[in-house]
């Protein structure tokens, strides 16, 4: 068995969704005790809407690894540069949100792929250290086992879907459904549920199997979850730290008598 840097690429293509936590808090013990003890498979820290920096980013992604599981941070928009540094921290992926171009997706693929699929420099020192690799096996495998997520959330991006998912060292999709239902409506509604949004879902999945890549996906809710693991999503972000803090301040509360 590979470390927790490579699991994600171990669990690709089993045939059962990866469920992984979703944290924007930048105190790093939070991904650390939802990799350990909520069951999830990986974590997500999101740099883009959430409060986490670099720093906080470098400091939650060994205790995730610590904990056996991957960490898969997303990065403010474009910010490719920031990609690169957070794979040489043990990244064991990278999610990049509007990626509406070829254009987009190839800096994007470049930032976190070596030569000669990308232009990824070396220096990957504590990624060497938590995954245990010497210095030639984790350049020789790295490019494989790290996976790339190119956010589809717009209408521009669903309709290159299929030249995105053709570019070399992108990975798999990842769907934003409250940014494509702003996108789909012409930004007359925000509407993550609707139907015209599931139809966009469920196309851009079978997309992604069609060119033998992986899809990932935001779910709000538990069920929304369900629904994208029977839709034939690979990877499924579900909720969020502060949501799981406000469920579970709710539930104690309620039980309690309080509420
Ligand atoms: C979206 O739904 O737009 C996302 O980016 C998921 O957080
Ligand atoms: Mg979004």
């Amino acid at each position: 068995m590979g470390s927790s840097v490579e699991k994600l690429s171990e669990a690709w293509g089993r045939g059962k969704p990866v469920f992984s936590a979703w944290c924007g808090l930048p105190e790093p013990s939070i991904p650390g005790y939802l990799a350990r003890e909520a069951g999830f498979e990986a974590v997500v820290l999101d740099m883009q809407h959430g409060v986490i920096d670099f720093l906080a980013a470098t400091r939650a992604i060994p205790l995730v690894a610590a904990a056996g599981k991957p960490c898969i941070p997303r990065i403010p928009v474009g910010e490719f540069s920031v990609a690169s540094r957070l794979m040489d921290a043990g990244a064991s992926g990278i999610i990049a949100p509007m990626i509406n171009t070829v254009a987009d997706a190839k800096a994007f693929a470049g930032s976190v792929k070596y030569p000669p699929q990308g232009e990824r420099s070396w220096g990957p020192h504590p990624a060497i250290v938590l995954t245990g690799l010497g210095f030639d096996a984790y350049f020789a495998g790295a490019n494989g086992f790290t996976k790339s997520f190119a956010m589809i959330e717009t209408r521009e991006a669903l309709d290159s879907i299929d030249a995105i998912l053709a570019v070399d060292g992108i990975d798999a999709i990842f769907i934003g459904p409250s940014d494509l239902s702003i996108g789909l409506s012409r930004g007359a509604k925000l509407d993550a549920t609707g139907a015209e949004v599931d139809t966009a879902i469920r196309h851009a999945v079978a997309r992604a199997k069609a060119a033998g890549k992986g899809a990932g996906i935001y779910a709000q809710s538990g069920e929304r979850a369900a629904t994208f693991a029977g839709f034939g999503y690979d990877f499924i972000a579900v909720g969020s730290d502060v949501a799981f803090l406000r469920a579970g301040a709710t539930a104690m509360l309620t039980a309690a008598g309080a509420l």
